[in-house]
């Protein structure tokens, strides 16, 4: 596809690993942006832009076809920072995209947007949003802010509500919630490319057989994981959420259990 496409985030671990992924495989115009200019090499396309300055973030989504969100802090966070850096960069964006007329937008989703359902419950894309954290917040309203955009204004998005992307699981947790790197790649390309999305919310998970969600939604949309969790050792990955009781009985893990004054008994 030679459609201008637009990755934020480009700097950053899944930004980065995407700006990469997709001129493989086969997008020939994918311009990256983000803060600061890194692990960037001499052939990528980079522009230097703040998602906090309206006016600079509608400049660099002129000509764009469809933006790849990924941009912002991808941890728990000060109220303040997550406020700036991810609700309201989010919102520059998608405004700067509607100016635009944008086509689509791949947001980046995280588990952490339904992180206080318990690991016993088996989610789909219907579930209720329930926000483990500030950031877990921040993903929660990137998802409704899409949802006005694509039933509004017509913008088509894909919200990937991702598990743990990683090269390999790492934690006991991940044998749920991990997401390969090419996995995620087929699940930005199907956004990018379906002939029929409006507002999609689909979870970031490969084909893992501890998997707590329901992801048939993306399987209708074509999403065929290529990799699984289950090829893995359990033992010889780490127990660091087992001396965490509450984070083991939440779908967030410690992003539950950090800064918690509630009752668990509450949280059904
Ligand atoms: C996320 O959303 C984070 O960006 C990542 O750092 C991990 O914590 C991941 O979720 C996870 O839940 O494993």
């Amino acid at each position: 596809m030679n459609k201008k496409i637009l990755v934020t985030g480009a700097s950053g671990h899944l930004g980065g690993m995407l700006l990469k992924a997709l001129g493989r495989i086969g997008y020939s115009n994918v311009v990256g942006t983000d803060l600061k200019k890194k692990n960037i090499k001499k052939n990528e396309k980079f522009i230097i832009c703040n998602l906090k300055n309206f006016k600079s973030t509608v400049k660099i989504t002129k000509g764009i076809y469809a933006i790849v969100h990924f941009g912002a802090i991808p941890v728990e966070d000060t109220q303040q920072k997550i406020l700036h850096n991810n609700i309201i960069g989010t919102y520059n964006l998608f405004e700067a995209a509607r100016i635009n007329k944008v086509k689509r937008i791949i947001f980046a989703s995280s588990n952490h947007a339904i992180g206080f359902h318990r690991r016993t419950t088996k989610l789909n894309e219907l579930s209720t949003q329930r926000p483990d954290s500030h950031y877990g917040l921040s993903k929660v309203f990137g998802e409704d802010l899409s949802r006005l955009y694509a039933d509004k204004f017509n913008i088509k998005s894909m919200c990937i509500r991702i598990g743990s992307c990683l090269k390999t699981p790492e934690d006991r947790r991940h044998i749920s919630t991990w997401i390969s790197y090419d996995d995620l790649t087929q699940l930005v390309n199907i956004g990018i490319k379906h002939k029929s999305i409006h507002h999609e919310i689909v979870y970031g998970a490969s084909k893992n057989k501890k998997t707590w969600w329901n992801n048939s939604h993306a399987y209708k949309l074509g999403y065929k994981p290529k990799d699984s969790a289950d090829r893995f050792n359990i033992n010889l990955l780490s127990k660091n959420e087992y001396k965490d009781k509450m984070a083991l009985l939440f779908q967030g893990g410690v992003f539950t259990s950090a800064n918690f004054k509630g009752k668990i008994k509450n949280i059904l």
